[in-house]
């Protein structure tokens, strides 16, 4: 808890998922010692959020602003036009991304390859950009990239999200490389299963279809993917856990998981 005292760390697509439990997990593991940038396009479930947290830690201080990850050119301005008391981030948690279909490559419309790579890839890129120069200045600060099992493992019908995924790992293992003379730090998490809205997104709203993925199965939840974070970032400064695959027990693989007891 020492070492998250004071944080300022900035969320992703905090409004669910795995970037919501990662908000509740950083505000549980500093006791409400925190401060919380809590950004998504949906703001009324960042209000809520941030409401909830509020209430369990009267101290906690919470940000919480739309910003699309895709709209790059409102990164900038909104790095810069931060409130005082936050824009001295000190950890980015970039995890705002999707699956969009699951359509062979010929057969995949362009708004889905735009949303899946404009979010997913650039946008992680662009923002990224945007608050290096403030851990270069202080020569401190932590990077995890939400990456996924599809960068690792590319499946027919993920041309798309796998590649997206590819590029984040990528990206992360270059600026890892950019950055070993400072005391920068960079980390990837890799999840496999996840019951989130991730599916939901996936199957355009279909629930059907989004219950199907894990029927059968034990996903994993957003919280215990947020507990390898913050557990990540809480290490000590020399320590950089630099990539994590994170598994289901009955999952071995992107598409390798075992239905039944
Ligand atoms: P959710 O759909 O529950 O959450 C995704 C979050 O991203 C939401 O808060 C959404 O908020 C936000 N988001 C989507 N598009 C944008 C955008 N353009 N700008 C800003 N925020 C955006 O899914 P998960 O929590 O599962 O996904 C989180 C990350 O984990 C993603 O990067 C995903 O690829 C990755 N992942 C998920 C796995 C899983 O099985 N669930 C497995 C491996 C990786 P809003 O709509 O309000 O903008
Ligand atoms: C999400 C997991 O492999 O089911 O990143 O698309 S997968």
């Amino acid at each position: 808890a020492e070492r998250l005292a004071n944080k300022i760390i900035l969320i992703t697509g905090a409004s669910s998922g795995i970037g919501e439990a990662t908000a509740r997990e950083f505000a549980a593991a500093a006791n409400g010692k925190i401060l919380l940038i809590l950004t998504a396009r949906r703001e009324d479930k960042l209000k809520s959020l941030s409401q909830q947290l509020s209430l369990i830690y009267p101290q906690i201080k919470i940000h919480s602003a739309r910003l699309d990850v895709s709209e790059f050119s409102s990164l900038k301005p909104f790095i810069t036009g931060l409130p005082k008391d936050f824009a001295s981030i000190d950890v980015l948690v970039n995890n705002a991304g999707k699956a969009l279909g699951r359509a062979n490559v010929g057969e995949i419309s362009q708004e889905e390859i735009n949303g899946m790579f404009h979010t997913n890839v650039l946008g992680l890129i662009n923002l990224t950009q945007e608050v290096l120069p403030i851990f270069k200045k202080k020569n401190a600060g932590d990077i995890v990239n939400i990456g996924s099992v599809a960068g690792r493992e590319p499946y027919p019908g993920g041309a798309v999200y796998c590649a997206s995924k590819a590029a984040v790992n990528y990206f992360s293992h270059s600026l890892r490389k950019e950055t070993i003379n400072s005391k920068i730090r960079v980390m990837e998490v890799d999840p496999g299963a996840v019951e989130t809205e991730f599916s939901l997104v996936r199957f355009g709203g279909d629930a059907e279809a989004a219950k199907k993925v894990y029927e059968g199965t034990e996903p994993l939840g957003p919280e215990d993917i947020a507990e390898i974070i913050v557990f990540a970032v809480s290490r000590k400064a020399k320590t950089v856990i630099a990539e994590t695959l994170v598994f289901p027990t009955h999952q071995a693989g992107a598409v390798h998981v075992h239905r039944g007891p």
